[in-house]
């Protein structure tokens, strides 16, 4: 046997942790940026006293919400391309709890991050301790039997010497590009402090690399024979392909065989809004343009993408009954969704090898020129709706055409996750630079926008970090912006007052809801509230102002652009208009039955909507 350390479990976690590096852009770094951290009793004796240890090497950010911190966690490895992560420890309990939700925002759009939440004692001798739940029926579950559902791979720590394989599971899921998503070690509160002979070894230096599956020889003459034979052909390229930084194979791909290209909400500045071949979004929130293409689609290439339901207009915006759809990517279960051709591969290999298949093969030269009338169309439609105006509440559209012009350039990135913003960003927004555009759209987490822009400007310090978020939003998490003060993360963050739920208020119209609990105006008041957004977010330590108008609101940004920290913009918005051009129906079940005739008009109008949608 080699050389031993005694180290309490903690330690280990820690002295691990820190001993795992990448390589990103040629130089060797850490692969764990930090460690956030809210301690309780759960984890403060233990995991807190060995982060301490290791501050140096392994920073401890403190935050305000556990939720909050495990958002910005999850943006951290989103913006950094999944090639970086953050871990996060709570104590057990509510602690604990407080970050499931963010665990499956990580979880539903394969990011990864690290979660260890403390839990009870594994010898039970104090037990119930504060915080515990006391399950009647099974002594072995804790409120962290919770993560379950929503980690790719879970642990229960009971005795020291465990922690050896979970460790190094966990990083297999971590960097594993097919099972990439949320890890959760759950750490008994006892076992953290006691000590174990380890193996040196374990604290080894260890790089990890981004691995490149190679496609099947089969599937790869399979995809080349029915793409050659297409006629009208798409890319669906999503989150995958910026996962995968096949940005420029994407590019070289459509240019050289003459595809247009549609986005997804993830996928979203994989190609420049400006390419001429680059139709913006697809689905629900699609483009005019990018909608037209698939349509009349037979040959589907859909790469890195989960095809959720906003981005195939919940199966019914596919209209070639001869469609044929090639699955390109890492993981199996996509690759093989709807019956498509599944090409199982890493979307960079994938594209490269198909490109060198099709050699010269190119789409017919009059579709792919269509491309060109469909996206002056598409442009016309957005500079209208996104044009300045002088309209007392001007639209989501006008305020994101006036951030657009003034801090939106190459060096920017959007973030934003829930409300009406995601569908009007996602068909107006001009993305430049992979990773410009940050949507949390796998979850749509209200509450994501501001702790996730945090994670961004940690990934990202060099970029103008841009939030849009909603008065809903808004409310249901914001401290992490007092985080941003505190650690000198300085976010541009413009709040959209409409007062209220207000894409949900439209979405319950446009089923026959009559207008209830979502506008605040149509919720059980006693008081009509008026929140003073500006001077909340001043309160939190931000330079905020509210402005009246679209051009008051370019002066501010641009006014806010000196600031030393956080700067927020508040201005008041249209509860109900929205970008009308593009778009697709969206499956939201209307009731059946019901006494009210507007439900039952809505009811006959979805009926005949379902009618297009294709079934398995
Ligand atoms: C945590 C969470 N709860 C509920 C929802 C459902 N939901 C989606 S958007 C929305 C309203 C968002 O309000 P706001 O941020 O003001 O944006 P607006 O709709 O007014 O544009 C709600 C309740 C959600 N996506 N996330
Ligand atoms: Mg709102």
């Amino acid at each position: 046997m080699g050389k031993t350390i005694r180290l309490t479990m903690a330690q280990a976690v820690t002295h691990f942790l820190k001993a795992q590096m990448t390589v990103v852009d040629g130089k060797k770094v850490p692969i764990f940026a930090g460690v956030w951290g809210i301690f309780g009793h759960g984890n403060v004796a233990g995991i807190g006293e060995a982060l301490y240890q290791v501050r140096n090497e392994l920073p401890t950010l403190r935050a305000h919400n556990e939720q909050g911190m495990a958002h910005a966690a999850v943006a951290f490895a989103k913006a950094s391309f999944r090639q970086r992560f953050m871990a996060c420890t709570t104590s057990i309990g509510p602690g604990a709890l407080n970050m499931v939700t963010a665990a499956g925002v990580a979880h539903v759009n394969r990011l990864p991050v690290l979660f260890l939440p403390g839990d009870v004692f594994a010898n039970r001798i104090p037990d119930p301790v504060l915080q515990q739940i006391e399950d009647f029926n099974d002594g072995t579950v804790s409120v962290n039997d919770a993560f379950r559902c929503v980690s790719r791979y879970f642990d229960r720590i009971t005795r020291p010497e465990q922690i050896i394989s979970a460790l190094k599971r966990a990083m297999q899921v971590l960097t594993d590009p097919v099972d990439c998503g949320p890890v959760t070690l759950s750490l008994c509160q006892d076992v953290q402090a006691e000590a174990y002979d380890y193996p040196e070894s374990l604290f080894n230096e260890k790089v990890w690399t981004h691995r490149r599956p190679r496609p099947d020889t089969d599937e790869l003459a399979a995809a080349i024979a029915t793409l050659r034979k297409a006629e009208k052909p798409l890319i669906i390229a999503g989150g995958g392909v910026l996962y995968s930084q096949a940005t420029a194979e994407l590019k070289a791909f459509a240019g050289m065989h003459g595809i247009p290209v549609a986005v997804t909400q993830a996928g979203k500045s994989a190609l420049p809004d400006d390419h001429p071949l680059c139709m913006g979004s697809i689905g629900v929130t699609g483009t005019s343009a990018a909608n037209a293409f698939a349509e009349e689609a037979d040959v589907i290439l859909a790469v890195g993408t989960r095809m959720q339901d906003f981005t195939t207009g919940s199966w019914a915006l596919f209209k070639n009954d001869n469609i044929k759809m090639i699955g390109l990517n890492t993981v199996a279960f996509d690759a093989a969704k709807r019956d498509s051709q599944p090409l199982v591969a890493d979307a960079r290999e994938g594209l490269t090898l198909l490109s060198e298949a099709l050699g010269g093969w190119k789409a017919p030269a009059a579709f792919t020129e269509t491309a060109k009338t469909r996206k002056d169309t598409w442009m016309a439609a957005v500079a209208r709706a996104t044009a300045p105006t002088n309209a007392d509440l001007p639209s989501d559209a006008q305020v994101i055409g006036a951030v657009q012009r003034t801090i939106g350039g190459e060096n920017s990135v959007l973030v934003c996750a829930a409300g009406g913003l995601p569908g009007e960003l996602h068909k107006l927004w001009q993305a430049q630079k992979p990773g410009g555009y940050h949507m949390e759209y796998g979850f749509s987490c209200m509450g994501y926008e501001i702790a996730g822009g945090l994670g961004v400007k940690i990934a990202r310090p060099e970029a103008d970090v841009v939030v849009m978020v909603g008065d809903g939003s808004y409310m249901m998490m914001n401290s992490e912006l007092s985080t941003s003060v505190m650690l000198g993360k300085k976010l541009t963050i413009i709040v959209l007052d409409n007062r209220g739920y207000g894409c949900i208020n439209r979405l319950q119209m446009g089923t026959g809801g009559a207008n209830f609990n979502n506008l605040l105006k149509d919720s059980m008041i006693e008081m009509m509230p008026d929140i003073d957004f500006r001077a909340h977010a001043e309160s939190m330590g931000a330079v905020a102002v509210k402005v009246s108008s679209i051009a008051d609101l370019e002066t501010a940004i641009q006014n806010s652009k000196g600031n030393d920290r956080t700067s927020v913009i508040v201005i008041d918005t249209d509860p109900l208009i929205t970008t009308k051009e593009g778009g697709h129906w969206w499956d939201v079940a209307v009731p059946e039955v019901s006494p009210r005739s507007e439900v039952n008009t809505a009811r006959e109008a979805y009926v005949k909507a379902r009618a297009s949608q294709t079934i398995g």
